[in-house]
């Protein structure tokens, strides 16, 4: 990218956009484009399309090998796989989870009739906070649900001891952490279960997809037989259940993907590496870092722009980088809290759930993203956090003629 050095080379403000194309988050990681077609051959020779197919078994052997647990029951997504969890733990009532999530893990439950019970997250690691749990148990409470954010494992130990103390249920929605370990420990085992999602945005994907994984033999043949309408035989039903099913499709990109693991990760590291070399000293920007003593995926780069520091808001500096093509996004803003139906009920204050989502942007990375392109998002913030006020005050002269300039976000 040519430099910017006025505040006119801002695309916002008419100049060249940074980037010709688009730039997203959640690019999709794709692994050998031979190894998936000759798989989509085998396939169509095959004829096995679905149904626990030759694909599907192999997928599952290697994600409960990798995430070092018994057993590991592919789906269609991590929501239906999340809504079968629930219903195979048997879970009522009332169950606490964070609002700072992916709505998918509030609706899980609310579909089935559980309320969420929305609990505040720890600013330092944006995971659900242990010390504001025990203040939301009624005796309608029947389990936690943790999520492991960014792929950083929540504090389990602790959730851990609550749950056993309040005879509670565990889950986790580890939707983000795949291939991350918690105190040397492969997440995957932890809790009664755990989530993973192999969405096209994950750090490994099977195009939509997802896995129930766990340690506990009977909630492991509960789970596959749900996932596949509690059909215990041809014509022997012994559950309701649902069509939770992954693809043979799914699973060769799946398998394919996995064998480009190693190659992901160290992408990601080194993205995340620069990143936070550009971003992390910056005044007024918290970076959010990995633990290099656990294992990491790095798929996530997130930032929390504080507007008192920086001059500029988070929402400002989305609407420069957007118009620069680069699609920042601000997951997982505005909380589940704030979004429908859970809005309309009295809930809590949740202030650091509010704080933190008013003001994270999240960053592009994955295998598309090369490591001059992190340097140039770099130096837009750079540029446009130097150049503050000056920014500040064309873009709100700007939008007081011309009503809002550039980019829409
Ligand atoms: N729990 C947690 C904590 C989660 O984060 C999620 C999902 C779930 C549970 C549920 O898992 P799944 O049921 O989805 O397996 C995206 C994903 O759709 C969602 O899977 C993910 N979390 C969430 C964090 O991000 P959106 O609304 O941001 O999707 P969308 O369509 O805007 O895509 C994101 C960006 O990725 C876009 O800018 C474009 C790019 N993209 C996307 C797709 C699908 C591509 O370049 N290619 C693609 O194929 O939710």
């Amino acid at each position: 990218m040519p430099n910017k050095s006025r505040i006119s080379d801002l695309a916002i403000f008419g100049g060249h956009p940074a980037f010709a194309d688009k730039l997203h988050v959640g690019r999709p990681n794709i692994g050998d484009r031979r190894a998936f077609a000759d798989r989509m051959d085998d396939i169509l020779d095959r004829r096995w399309l679905t149904n626990a197919g030759p694909f599907v078994q192999e997928f599952e052997s290697r994600v409960a090998e990798l995430a070092q647990v018994r057993h590991c029951i592919a789906m269609c997504n991590a929501t239906i796989a999340l809504e079968i969890a629930i219903r195979a733990l048997e879970l009522k009532g009332e169950v606490i989870v964070p609002s700072f999530t992916f709505v998918a893990t509030a609706h899980a439950l609310e579909w089935q009739g559980i309320t969420p019970v929305f609990c505040d997250i720890d600013p330092r690691t944006h995971n659900i906070d242990p010390a504001k749990i025990e203040g939301l148990i009624t005796e309608r409470t029947t389990a936690i649900i943790g999520v492991h954010l960014w792929g950083r494992a929540c504090n389990i130990e602790a959730l851990a001891r609550l749950a056993k103390r309040h005879s509670l249920r565990l889950l986790f929605d580890a939707a983000h952490a795949f291939g991350c370990s918690y105190s040397g420990e492969m997440v995957g085992g932890f809790g009664e279960a755990e989530v993973f999602s192999f969405h096209g945005t994950k750090f490994v994907n099977t195009f939509e997809g997802g896995a129930v994984v766990t340690n506990d033999d009977e909630l492991a043949e509960r789970v596959r037989l749900m996932k596949n309408f509690g059909f215990a035989g041809y014509d022997r039903v012994v559950y309701v259940g649902t069509n939770g099913k992954m693809s043979e499709l799914s699973a060769a990109m799946g398998l394919t993907n996995l064998e480009s693991l190693d190659k992901f990760v160290a992408i990601n590291r080194e993205n995340y590496r620069v990143y936070y070399q550009e971003l992390s000293n910056l005044k007024g920007i918290k970076f959010t870092s990995y633990d290099e003593g656990e294992r990491c995926n790095y798929q996530y780069i997130s930032l929390e722009i504080d507007e008192t520091q920086t001059g500029i808001s988070r929402d400002e500096l989305m609407e420069i980088l957007w118009a620069e093509n680069v699609l920042v996004r601000r997951y997982f803003y505005p909380g589940c809290h704030r979004m429908k139906p859970y809005a309309d009920r009295p809930i809590g204050p949740l202030p650091e759930t509010d704080r933190v989502a008013r003001s994270i942007l999240v960053l592009p990375n994955g295998t598309t993203v090369t490591l001059e392109d992190v340097r140039t998002i770099c130096n837009l913030i750079k540029f446009a956090l130097e150049n503050g006020e000056s920014v500040l005050s064309a873009l709100r002269r700007e939008k007081m003629t011309i009503g809002s300039p550039g980019a829409s976000v």
